[in-house]
């Protein structure tokens, strides 16, 4: 393995994934310029660059050691590592949130779906060939796949294959197209991966740094700060009201010795009902804030 003393994370250039995973990096404080020709991001704040390229690319790029990290659609990484042979040679870091879609089989509509023995003997086009394949292999289900490069719904209209393999998020592309979502195969999101071996050297250390920030900014977008007063004699049935909350703090309020104050990082949204609840239990001034950072 090479040995380089700056991290380097491939990123989607342009497309669905390329501002959500930039946005992710600058919340984890990390800042870039960026070269003229706009393929390389230079770390200005940490030893970590950034390489622009098209997601296709970013198994390659871990595969052989020019980038120590991607960000990528599961779907991406999956039929790469499919695609060769033996063990993944990808490990997933963390899942982000972001990018979210499955691959799924799609018929015209006015074909009526009866389970995945019907695609037997026909013609499926994908730009998937090998989740499709391993997907028709577990459903012991002999079709051709057609391999296409894009605009694989076109492929019934066009006489070219019976039914096709596609990512999906809202279905509008499918309907647009008369055709209907049936099997789903796989669910995908962007995820931060690497090669199956993490670098030993510097780099290990700024990875373990930008994993610790990157729970963090993963972590607060669901938190929230609840801060509210309690009756000391309602403490425990308050505290169990919590939502999504872990050993609050308790603290007592000068001059007020009836009263506690308690403060608790939740776990996702505290809605109003949550407040209604705690507020027929005794609790006052309640106050919810959203969390700016974490670190544990
Ligand atoms: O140029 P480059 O190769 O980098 O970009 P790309 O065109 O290959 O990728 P891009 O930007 O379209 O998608 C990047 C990643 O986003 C994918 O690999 C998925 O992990 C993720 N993603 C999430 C999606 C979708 N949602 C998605 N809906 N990728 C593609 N689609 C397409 C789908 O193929 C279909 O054509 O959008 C259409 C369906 O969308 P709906 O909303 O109509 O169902
Ligand atoms: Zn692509």
């Amino acid at each position: 393995m090479s040995t380089r003393e700056r991290l380097r994370i491939a990123v989607q250039k342009s497309g669905r994934l390329a501002e959500p995973s930039r946005d992710l990096l600058a919340r984890c404080g990390l800042k870039f310029r960026q070269s003229r020709d706009k393929l390389f991001c230079f770390g200005e704040s940490l030893a970590v660059d950034l390489l622009l390229v098209r997601d296709d690319d970013i198994p390659g790029l871990l595969a052989s050691g020019v980038c120590d990290l991607g960000v990528v659609g599961r779907n991406v990484l999956t039929e790469d590592a499919l695609g060769r042979d033996g063990a993944t040679p990808f490990r997933t870091w963390r899942t982000l949130g972001f990018g979210g879609c499955r691959l799924s089989i799609a018929l015209p509509q006015d074909v009526p779906w009866t389970g995945p023995r019907q695609l037997a003997g026909q013609r499926i086009a994908t730009s998937y060939p090998h989740l499709l394949g391993d997907w028709l292999r577990r459903e012991g289900v002999a079709a051709t796949v057609v391999t296409l490069s894009g605009s694989v719904e076109i492929a019934p209209r066009l006489g070219t294959a019976d039914a096709i393999c596609d990512l999906v998020s809202s279905g509008a592309t499918l309907a647009a197209n008369q055709l209907q979502e049936t099997a789903v195969l796989f669910e995908s999101e962007a995820v931060l991966a690497g090669a199956a071996t993490a670098p030993v050297d510097e780099r290990g250390d700024l990875l373990q740094l930008l994993l610790r920030r990157l729970d963090g900014v993963l972590t607060v977008r669901e938190s929230r700060l609840l801060m509210l007063q309690a009756p000391r004699s309602a403490l425990s049935i308050i505290a169990n009201l919590l939502p999504g909350c872990a050993s609050p703090t308790v603290t007592s309020i000068e001059g007020s010795p009836d009263y506690v104050a308690l403060h608790a990082v939740c776990n996702g949204n505290v809605s109003w009902q949550d407040l209604e609840a705690m507020r027929l239990a005794g609790a006052r001034s309640m106050l919810v804030l959203p969390v700016e950072k974490l670190l544990a």
